[in-house]
């Protein structure tokens, strides 16, 4: 597809739409629900972080289905769906797919159109692979037993009422744990601009992390858990996280870890860097002191405020710098261009960067 025709189309879609970014269900129904605190209910009820959600445990080798009413029609033309599973004990799914439908009602039985992202990741140490038909599945093993499966597509989404998550057991089971279980702890929709793109991406730290805490909780999704450097002094400790493509952002979020040591992310630099990893962007930051959320804006820094990967360093040389909950990152994929699209919307140095 042409990606200036792509562009032009999508943006004359958001024009248009009045839709939440977050999106809120109003109702959902599943096939099977292992009940107690494990209803399918528990997987919109807002908290991922709650121990709950949809267990299938009691009917675990059979496929299920659960369905996602919106609380109202939306559009898009960028969406991730993130599936957080976050019980532990590997209670995540061998096999899943997602769609969505414009019927007025969803049904089970509707008419359904299978989401086909073009980014799939898991979190805490696991890949999700494409296993054909759009369904996906992970490989690996997670850090600690849980994970967070995101997946984001771009296109134009108009007057989506609902969402289809499909359970599969080609393993035998529907999940990893050891009794074949799983657990959705919460099915969440996001739209455009409120999508944070570091989510699960690819995280690499540039040495040592202090043990148990993995630079893959830097971006898992959960404010709960968190990384930092050994106690040794640090200089130039960074973490960067691969976007997976080139995005014009619009924000950064750095959380801090709760309950301890919030000067452990203070005097730090950010900086985005173009798909060649050369730095577009630059901010040395002092941070907000306390515990909270510092968020980083194009005009904190230096620099063009879009590329691909986001990088996070210690400037102090402070041992256990930065330490960080969550990393988040907002924006929009920047399409493939052409030059009279960069050339109308401004966008001619970003063309030059890209070659
Ligand atoms: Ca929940
Ligand atoms: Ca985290
Ligand atoms: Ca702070």
């Amino acid at each position: 597809m042409n990606s200036c025709i792509f562009s032009l189309s999508a943006l004359s879609a958001s024009a248009s739409l009045a839709s939440a970014a977050v999106v809120n269900f109003s109702t959902v129904v599943g096939t099977y629900d292992q009940g107690g605190n494990y209803t399918v209910g528990q997987s919109i009820n807002g908290n991922a972080l709650d121990g709950f959600g949809w267990g299938v445990f009691g009917d675990q080798t059979n496929n299920q289905t659960a369905v996602y009413t919106a609380s109202a029609a939306f559009n898009a033309n960028n969406l991730q769906v993130a599936i957080p599973q976050f019980l532990g004990t590997n209670h995540y799914a061998n096999d899943f797919r997602v769609s969505y439908t414009t019927d007025a009602s969803p049904t089970l039985g509707g008419s359904w159109t299978e989401l086909a992202p073009t980014i799939a990741r898991a979190a805490n140490g696991l890949t999700l692979g494409a296993l054909g038909s759009n369904r996906f599945g992970p490989s690996g093993s997670s850090v600690d037993g849980t994970t967070n499966y995101v997946l984001m597509a771009q296109g134009n989404f108009v007057g989506v009422t609902g969402m289809r998550l499909e359970l599969f057991n080609s393993a035998g089971n529907l999940g990893a744990s050891a009794n074949g279980n799983m657990v959705v702890s919460e099915f969440q929709v996001t739209t455009n601009a409120e999508i944070n793109l570091a989510l699960a991406a690819p995280i690499t730290a540039s040495a040592a992390t202090w043990p148990g805490n993995p630079a893959v909780f830097v971006n898992d999704g959960r404010s709960g858990t968190f990384s930092h450097p050994g106690q040794d002094s640090q200089v130039n400790f960074s973490y960067t996280i691969d976007l997976q493509g080139v995005n014009a952002l619009t924000r950064l979020e750095l959380v801090d870890r709760t309950a301890c040591c919030p000067d452990r992310l203070t005097n730090y630099r950010v900086e985005i860097l173009d798909d060649m990893m050369a730095s577009v962007w630059t901010a040395n930051l002092a941070g907000t002191p306390g515990e909270g959320t510092d968020t980083v804006v194009a005009g904190d820094g230096v620099g063009t405020f879009a590329g691909r990967y986001v990088r996070l360093t210690n400037n102090s040389g402070a041992q256990y710098n930065p330490q960080i909950a969550e990393l988040r990152a907002f924006g929009s994929p920047i399409p493939e261009p052409s030059i009279p699209l960069l050339l109308g919307l401004g966008f001619l140095g970003c063309f030059r960067r890209r070659r």
